[in-house]
């Protein structure tokens, strides 16, 4: 699946990793919330073969994990990342939660007679990717939008797995009330757009302030127009809303 399964631990816990590689090219795994040298933890693992390391997660926020098996950039433009967790040892409040991972795919020809593509790795070296998605799926949650309650905290952890596109992230409609870089450390209040590096996270709390359709959006909109964009349905909303 794409992108992997999100991770959430709390900080002082520990994270018990096993790769084993059952493919025919060597992989590895890079968690961006270990301190750990990566000449050992992060190394090849060769068909076959496996690794075993643990880390303890010190620092609160929302990272990426991914393969680092050169070239990366190949590695995570085929899926090979995700998001990981970490909580504070004190919880945040209660809010309504969501997991964004946005990521970009450079589709080459098919690959063989069914749909399966290929990558491009002149499209990817030109940072011009065909499709732009949250979550996997080029305009997912336009297609599909997300209930939400109007009035209630809403709180995003949004990773930027790339490999290339810079996340402004931005949600119509509304102004952050906070916004954490990576999650630790004094927020931002009263923002509207928030950069998301490649390969970092923020955590955005907000609002919205009454029923109705909320799109959110990378505001860097040749990739919202290729698919970084979802809806949020606020309320008994109906209808539809364009941007
Ligand atoms: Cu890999």
């Amino acid at each position: 699946m794409v992108p992997g399964p999100t991770l959430r631990l709390r900080v002082g816990d520990t994270l018990d990793f096993t790769l084993v590689n059952g493919a025919i090219m060597p992989h590895s795994m890079d968690f961006h919330a270990a301190e750990i040298a990566p000449d050992k933890a992060y190394r090849n693992v060769m068909p076959g073969d496996s690794i075993h390391f643990q880390f303890v997660a010190r620092v609160p926020g929302a990272f990426m994990y991914h393969c680092g098996t050169a070239p990366v950039a190949a590695h995570i433009s085929n899926g090979m990342y995700g998001a990981l967790i970490v909580d504070p040892r004190t919880p945040r409040p209660q809010a309504q939660e969501f997991v964004f991972v946005q990521s970009e795919f450079y589709m080459g020809p098919p690959a063989g007679k069914d749909s399966v593509r290929s990558m491009d790795w002149e499209k990817l070296l030109n940072a011009s990717p065909d499709y732009v998605v949250f979550n996997g799926v080029a305009s997912r949650y336009a297609t599909h939008p997300i209930p939400v309650a109007e009035h209630k905290p809403i709180r995003l952890y949004v990773v930027n797995a790339g490999p290339n596109r810079i996340s402004s992230f931005h949600v119509v409609g509304a102004i952050f009330d906070k916004v954490i870089a990576d999650g630790f450390g004094r927020p931002f209040d009263g923002m509207q757009t928030w950069n998301v590096p490649v390969g970092g996270g923020a955590i955005f709390e907000l609002r919205l302030a009454e029923p109705g359709l909320y799109p959110f959006v990378t505001h860097a909109f040749a990739d919202a127009t290729k698919g970084g964009v979802g809806v949020f349905q606020a309320g008994n909303a109906t209808g539809s809303v364009a941007h």
